[in-house]
């Protein structure tokens, strides 16, 4: 059986012969490659059942070269010979990157005998990721250890985690313990889509301690996966002001965790304290996470309670704003420079930047369309393309067979794969403004671990091949055969892969 792997490799040469793995088999690690062979050697074992020793002589070799620079900052190049399996690339990512191809290669390899290939590869772009929406519904963090190694799997490098919502906080900030005593729990949770009126009856909710998040943050960084976290504003943040009224517009009023779904009018104040929480968690957020990239929201902000503060009056005279719309893009200003100040991008969902009051250094998410991509890439920002159309994993993959409690519309595992990341429309400095793209996994209607593997797998495979190394006539076959992978790791994908939208 032909060897295919997803994402496909930029170059691939099949050669007759094979490699066998047996007790007798050693890896060696070049300098600087010593992180690098503790995850093969996991990655044999975990496949194969062998548990290989590090020696000076062993005959799978990994090897950091700074001349391999060519290939990229994740390039690698992997050769399978009969007498030794070679891994080089310039960059730890880059290995990390090819122990994955080759624990494709195990994976579907028999009796331990992995085919010759000759492979050299990198990829188009450098954020390829999935968003998980751990608000709406937590997710214990076993599933996000095995979400991670799954998305290293598909060579996907960004895991954006989405940890704020209306509807519940999961993070620890030791200077406000109540956003999770009391922002991490719900009474109930609705069923069905927003402004339905039937609920569940039982409690939700949970939160991640910091040193499971710290845990979570080095689980992925060893397989090349960085964890970008999420803390929403202005907007879609109900489980703070039910911790803390007083972040509010109107402090005397009772705000709940929110049991709906939805957009809600409850959003942050505009007075200094405000800011000031808004900075401290951020500065808790930055002591776990050490990702460049810090994610604040900025979506779906409604301003009719600022059209009735005078708190947000006050702020439209004093900053000199036009008015209430404007007040959403001055509060993300702020907190964004504060972010670059500690050295950090910040980066927000596309209806955040629309009054350009957001710093050249801030990163759009573009959700809506790729033509707020467009506007963001004019504006100076570098772009991750998240249109719902192509990239919203929590709609169904099909009209037909999907589990009830589905929200309406439907997006395809060729819709996904089909998502054309730089618009051929765009000329080529807007283009490359696009840094890549991410699936997203909200998860009102998917309140539990299988239900987000179901809805991101396969549909994730075609994300990241999309993002690695773009669109190929062979996808469906390369697929069939990696469905073997996905079942080997009792992923709970949706099988039969069906194109259409009947
Ligand atoms: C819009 S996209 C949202 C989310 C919802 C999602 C459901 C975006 C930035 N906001 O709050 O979960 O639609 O598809």
């Amino acid at each position: 059986m032909t060897p295919m792997l997803i994402p496909r490799p930029h170059r691939m040469i099949t050669k007759p012969g094979h490699f066998t793995l047996d007790s007798k088999t050693a890896i060696r690690a070049g300098q600087g490659a010593e992180l690098a062979v503790e995850l093969l050697r996991d990655q044999i074992t975990e496949t194969v059942g062998l548990a290989p020793r590090i020696t000076r002589d062993g005959t799978v070799a990994l090897t950091l070269d700074s001349r391999l620079i060519g290939m990229g900052e994740e390039g690698y190049s992997l050769t399978v010979s009969p007498q030794a399996i070679v891994l080089r690339a310039a960059r730890n990512a880059g290995l990390l990157h090819g122990i994955q191809s080759l624990r494709q290669l195990m994976m579907t390899a028999t009796g331990h005998r992995i085919p010759c290939v000759d492979i050299s590869d990198q990829p188009r772009f450098a954020w390829r990721g999935a968003m998980i929406d751990v608000a709406r519904h937590f997710m214990p963090v076993s599933f996000l250890h095995r979400f991670v190694d799954l998305l290293a799997l598909h060579k996907l490098n960004v895991l954006h985690l989405h940890l704020t919502d209306d509807q519940g906080w999961r993070m620890p900030v030791r200077r406000y313990p109540a956003l999770t005593e009391t922002g991490a729990w719900r009474p109930e949770s609705m069923i069905g889509p927003a402004g339905s009126t039937r609920f569940d009856g039982t409690p939700h909710g949970g939160a991640y301690t910091r040193r499971e998040l710290l845990d979570l943050v080095g689980y992925a960084g060893e397989r090349g996966v960085t964890i970008v976290p999420e803390i929403e504003m202005p907007g879609h943040a109900m489980a703070a002001l039910a911790a803390y009224p007083e972040l509010g517009n109107f402090p005397d009023r009772e705000v709940g965790v929110w049991t709906g779904w939805g957009v809600s009018d409850a959003i942050f104040g505009v007075q200094e304290a405000t800011l000031d929480f808004c900075r401290e968690v951020l500065s808790e957020v930055m002591e776990i996470f050490p990702s460049p990239w810090i994610h604040i929201g900025g979506d779906e902000c409604p301003t009719v309670e600022w059209e009735r503060s005078p708190v947000a009056r006050q702020r439209i005279t004093s900053e000199g704003l036009a008015g209430s719309s404007e007040l959403r893009g001055w509060f993300l200003g702020q907190i964004s420079r504060f972010l670059v100040r500690h050295g950090r991008q910040p980066v927000c969902w596309d209806d955040g930047d629309h009054s350009g009051s957001l710093p050249a250094e801030a990163m759009v998410m573009a959700w809506r369309d790729a033509e707020h991509g467009l506007a963001a890439a004019r504006r100076g920002h570098q772009v991750v393309m998240t249109p719902w159309q192509s990239t919203y994993l929590d709609y169904p993959q099909s009209a037909h067979g999907e589990p009830p409690g589905q929200p309406t519309g439907i997006v395809t595992l060729e819709d996904v794969y089909r998502q054309e990341v730089q618009p051929s429309t765009w000329d080529t400095e807007l283009s490359s403004a696009v840094v890549g793209t991410q699936g997203q996994l909200w998860t009102e209607f998917a309140a539990t671990a299988e239900a987000v593997e179901y809805l991101a797998f396969p549909r994730l495979c075609a994300l990241a091949e999309n993002a690695w190394s773009g669109q190929w006539p062979d996808f469906a076959e390369r697929l069939a055969q990696h469905e073997s992978r996905l079942k080997q790791l009792g992923v709970n994908y949706r099988p039969s892969l069906r194109y259409d939208r009947t």
